[in-house]
């Protein structure tokens, strides 16, 4: 059998328990709709959808039934008897929230799936098909889910001319050029992969953002895809390009207090909403990696951020400004610039601006300590920014479920207002009580057949989705689900895979950047490893500048002794993070230099826990080729061998990582590999002459 993977996880496969079977059909007889929305006329299609693959031939509604049917509309459009009945419930849900209910009226039963929203409507229906993918039972269901963010958006780095920055899944499946006329079938079923996890956001354009997106041409082309994303309650945003009043509008300057700029963003915005009355608004990158800004005309981030806000507010339209910002005119340490230039504005930001923080100090590392702005400006709005696609893990050819990643940094306790100020509280707005909240992820799609490059990293898509409705969810459970929709509920499959998924993302921070260390990535594309790369223009782009390794030892000090950055934290956060014995060992490298004999808890040296990790990395890499290949009964034959042959380039280049990084570090260390660690067959002169000019996903120059 062949499967592409282009359903990603709504296969809505035959049910194979027959038994089961049986029972969901002798409770969904029939059908009844209400309302007529185009939001509830694609619940319905979705319903159809979703039965007459998992029920299969067995599949046919009775028009004439009203015992065992299913209801669905919003809770305004529903019977009195249907409204009294639902009264408590309710009263329960928040926002685009939604009830799934047995109810029996008049000897009659029925499941009710019912919310405020069309948009709650359409998730409900999503749930419930989950429920019977994942085959729950639901002769007394009860399902109350409200979502804990507002804005659960996907940020596509994809340009005007398709290519994506740090894609690794083909080219953008936004067909500028074909639109708006060409409606690619595929537009539609990337809205339904959206909502069936509760997406309701995305920003169609690069932060590194090309101001034609804001011109008429292109403006048909996007509304176009508002006109399609709309019933699955996808809402369009956009990039906006700070010097696009230079660029576009003929104007001298982009001067964020200039009456002119102003005036050209008011009137700008409101073209937009006149071709998408919910336009959601803009995503801002300023002054960032070469990027134009306010600071180009002395003024700051407030001044940019309001001026957008203001622009937008009339309409209720939001403003993303990104806080990733460093500059290589600042000499201190980059992990420490962000902070420095947003926290002294906390309370300065119009309401409907939300700061969009990476979820480290860095970038996107595969293992890094939560960004200090979390919790730290408790009079503005905050948003985290995940980054789905694999621009620092091997790209889509490494199998890392990013999940694990997420709620890590989401569970990190900030102390800043005492002990359980975690990340996701911060998130969710409970913390410092916000009105406005934010998850984004950068995607990993592309126009690849199976949307991301690798069957597998579908779960990172997946996983994303289900963490920005929900940031406390546990990653396992996730992996659960996302495997019985995927590909089959047979737990001889599930367990063993949910259990590798699970280890995979400290397989790849073991066989890349263990112990802390972090962006030895190769430059610029940033496949592969390439810790000894030390000539680039701007130090902060150069390996060497975050490991710091010289004869002495290994590390970036960042306590009080060194760059200070642990002083960004809350007191309790600093001290743990100031005392190298209490620092957590995963942090070790990136908080403290330590000398290669330095003791480890267990006793070894830090050299020979390093070449050890290395070692478990590549280990590790290679038992999931063994896992994978006593699954071959329970996979279709295309996703089996796809996967299959992505775990073998993931083992090789886990060992490429492994050898290059020992043979380099080796140089300063002086110390020979420890028991149980291969010897490098290759020297490391080898490794550093490797050239990939045209590995994927390059940042774009604008
Ligand atoms: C870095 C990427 C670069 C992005 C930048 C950003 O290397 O391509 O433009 O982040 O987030 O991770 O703006």
């Amino acid at each position: 059998m062949k499967n592409n993977g282009y359903n990603l996880w709504l296969q809505y496969t035959d049910i194979e328990n027959s038994t089961l079977k049986k029972k969901y059909l002798s409770q969904i007889k029939n059908i009844h709709s209400f309302g007529n929305s185009e939001t509830i006329k694609a619940c319905v299609e979705e319903l159809e959808r979703g039965f007459s693959g998992l029920f299969g031939d067995d599949y046919f509604l009775d028009k004439e039934a009203s015992n065992n049917v299913l209801i669905i509309g919003t809770i305004s459009n529903l019977n009195d008897i249907h409204q009294k009945n639902l009264k408590e419930d309710v009263l329960q849900i928040k926002k685009d929230g939604f009830i799934i209910k047995k109810i029996e009226i008049n000897g009659n039963k029925k499941i009710v799936i019912t919310a405020k929203t069309a948009t709650g409507v359409l998730y409900g229906v999503f749930r419930f098909l989950r429920e019977l993918q994942t085959n729950q039972p639901i002769e007394q269901i009860k399902i109350i889910d409200s979502p804990k963010v507002d804005v659960r958006i996907l940020n596509h780095w994809d340009n005007l001319d398709r290519t994506v920055e740090r894609g690794y899944a083909g080219f953008s499946i936004f067909d500028w050029h074909k639109l708006p006329d060409f409606k690619d079938p595929r537009y539609l079923d990337y809205a339904r992969a959206n909502a069936s996890i509760g997406i309701n956001g995305t920003v169609v354009n690069n932060v590194n953002s090309n101001a034609l997106i804001l011109t008429p041409m292109y403006l048909e082309k996007v509304k176009a895809l508002a006109d399609i994303f709309r019933p699955y309650g996808l809402k369009i945003y956009l990039t906006a390009r700070f010097s696009a009043p230079i660029e576009i509008g003929g104007l001298k300057t982009a001067d964020p207090l200039n009456e002119d700029v102003k005036n050209w963003w008011n009137e700008k915005v409101k073209e937009i909403y006149k071709y998408i009355p919910d336009f959601g608004g803009f995503l801002v990158k300023a002054n960032s990696e070469g990027q134009p800004g306010p600071q180009d005309y002395d003024r700051n981030h407030v001044d940019g951020a309001n001026m957008f806000a203001d622009a937008l507010a009339p309409f209720k339209g939001i403003v993303m400004w990104r806080a990733f910002v460093y500059s290589e005119h600042n000499p201190t340490d980059r992990a420490k610039q962000a902070y420095t230039e947003f926290v002294p504005y906390d309370g300065k930001f119009k309401d409907n601006v939300i700061i969009q923080v990476k979820n480290g100090a860095i970038d996107f590392q595969p293992r890094e300590p939560f960004h200090p702005m979390f919790g730290a400006m408790p009079n503005t709005n905050l948003m985290i920014e995940f980054q789905i696609t694999q621009e620092y893990m091997g790209g889509a050819t490494h199998l890392v479920y990013q999940p694990k990643l997420f709620q890590e940094v989401l569970e990190a306790d900030t102390y800043r207002k005492g002990k359980g100020s975690i990340v996701a509280k911060v998130i969710d707005g409970s913390l410092h009580n916000k009105k406005l909240t934010g998850v984004s992820g950068v995607s990993n799609i592309g126009n690849d057949i199976n949307w991301t490059g690798n069957h597998f990293l579908q779960s990172n898509w997946y996983g994303f989705g289900r963490l920005a409705w929900n940031p406390y969810l546990d990653a396992k459970s996730i992996a659960d689900e996302w495997l019985r929709m995927t590909f089959t509920n047979e737990n001889d499959f599930v367990n063993p895979i949910k259990n590798m998924m699970i280890d995979s993302r400290e397989t790849v921070v073991n066989y890349m950047t263990p112990l802390g260390l972090h962006h030895i990535m190769a430059t610029n594309h940033h496949y592969g490893p390439g810790p000894w790369v030390g000539n680039l223009s701007r130090p902060e782009w150069n390996p060497v500048y975050y490991h710091k390794a010289n004869e002495k030892g290994v590390g970036f000090n960042r306590t009080k002794t060194g760059s200070n950055a642990t002083a960004q934290y809350a007191p309790e956060v600093e001290e743990m993070f100031n005392n190298v014995s209490t620092t957590p060992e995963i942090y070790l490298l990136w908080f403290h230099h330590l000398p290669w004999d330095y003791k480890l808890k267990n006793g070894k040296t830090l050299w020979n826990n390093i070449a050890l990790k290395y070692q478990q990395g590549v280990n590790e890499a290679e038992n999931m080729i063994s896992s994978w290949n006593l699954m071959e009964q329970y996979v279709d034959e295309s996703r089996f061998k796809e996967i299959q042959m992505m775990l073998n380039i993931q083992y090789k280049e886990a060992k490429w990582w492994r050898d290059s990084c020992l043979l380099y570090f080796q140089q300063f260390s002086k110390m020979k590999l420890p028991d149980g660690v291969e010897k490098p067959n290759k020297s490391l002169n080898y490794f550093q002459t490797l050239k990939h000019p045209y590995a994927p996903g390059i940042k774009s120059q604008w």
